[in-house]
């Protein structure tokens, strides 16, 4: 349904508006949710709101993080590293619950300010190094280890150009279909019909990519697998927010095939457990026999 457009500022007439009659205010206010599940998390301001430290372990990488596809993409990495025998890869992984508001603590917000899972602080540095954001932190160890990122054009270039699409691409995932079909208080037909047209057609990018390569990037498995997967290869396999039938997602045969192999790589299926407080996977990580003990 089209808005009518009103008077100079281009408002919505309140008699189409959804709800009925809402007009927005000429100054947006700020009204604090009480009952909804995203009472801890959203606000319009930004900083710590509680002093709270992060502990410390005895590895140089020190990851504060969840098992959500942001945070696992990055687990799905420090496995891959440890399979391939890079023993300074070896991390301890704390959980940061962002249902209780963790992510506004003083010790995380010093690490990120942006106050979102995952952050990485490496202690091999001559002073520790803070990393924040998915994508960077990817980058950042894959550079750090020579690992799953090609070194030399035009590998590299591609593999960037995957790896930047998954960040700029997944908050019309979550944050937008995922937000409206799963998780807003009422089902309203026009964001939904609007963020399901684009993730179909973001799923389509990706099959039409896979129908030529084995990887995203070619034959080489990359961090741009790893983070594409996280979030568009366990929509099509483990079915994020209840919406395979919705989304029609064995239709795209080429990336099911794809998604397919990299969830049954042990790196992946050790990553995925990693943060999870639940009995399918381990709250914290601070030395492989953790996630040993899980698989046996
Ligand atoms: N662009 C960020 C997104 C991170 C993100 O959105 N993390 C979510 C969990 S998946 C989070 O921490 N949310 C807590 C909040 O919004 O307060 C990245 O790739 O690292």
């Amino acid at each position: 349904m089209a808005l009518k457009r009103t008077g100079s500022i281009g408002m919505s007439d309140s008699t189409t508006n959804v709800p009925p009659k809402y007009v927005p205010p000429k100054v947006w206010q700020w009204e604090k949710e009480t009952e909804s599940r995203f009472a801890n998390i959203n606000r319009p301001i930004a900083g710590a709101t509680k002093e709270q430290e992060l502990p410390v372990g005895k590895h140089s990488l020190q990851l504060y993080s969840l098992a959500t596809p942001n945070g696992v993409k990055v687990t799905m990495l420090l496995e891959e590293l440890l399979a391939k025998g890079i023993e300074a890869a070896e991390y301890d992984a704390w959980l940061i619950n962002i249902g209780d508001g963790d992510q506004f603590g003083s010790g995380f917000v010093d690490i990120n300010p942006n106050s979102k899972i995952p952050a990485l602080v490496d202690h091999s540095t001559p002073k520790p190094t803070r990393i924040f954001e998915s994508g960077a932190i990817m980058l950042y160890l894959a550079e750090k280890f020579n690992a799953f990122v090609p070194m030399q054009e035009p590998g590299r270039a591609e593999c960037l150009s995957w790896l930047f699409w998954q960040i700029g691409s997944a908050p019309y995932l979550g944050g937008g279909f995922g937000h409206f079909y799963a998780y807003a208080p009422e089902k309203w037909e026009y964001p939904i019909n609007r963020f399901a047209m684009e993730i179909k057609r973001q799923l389509d990018v990706l099959d039409q990519n896979l129908a030529e390569r084995r990887y995203l990037c070619g034959d080489e498995y990359t961090i741009a697998d790893m983070a594409v997967y996280s979030w568009y290869g366990q929509l099509v396999l483990t079915g994020l927010y209840e919406s395979k039938e919705f989304l029609q997602v064995d239709s795209y045969t080429n990336l099911v095939r794809w998604a397919t192999e990299i969830h049954e790589r042990p790196a992946t299926r050790r990553g995925r457990k990693v943060n999870r407080a639940s009995k399918s996977g381990i709250a914290e990580r601070h030395d492989a026999s953790d996630l040993d003990a899980l698989e046996k």
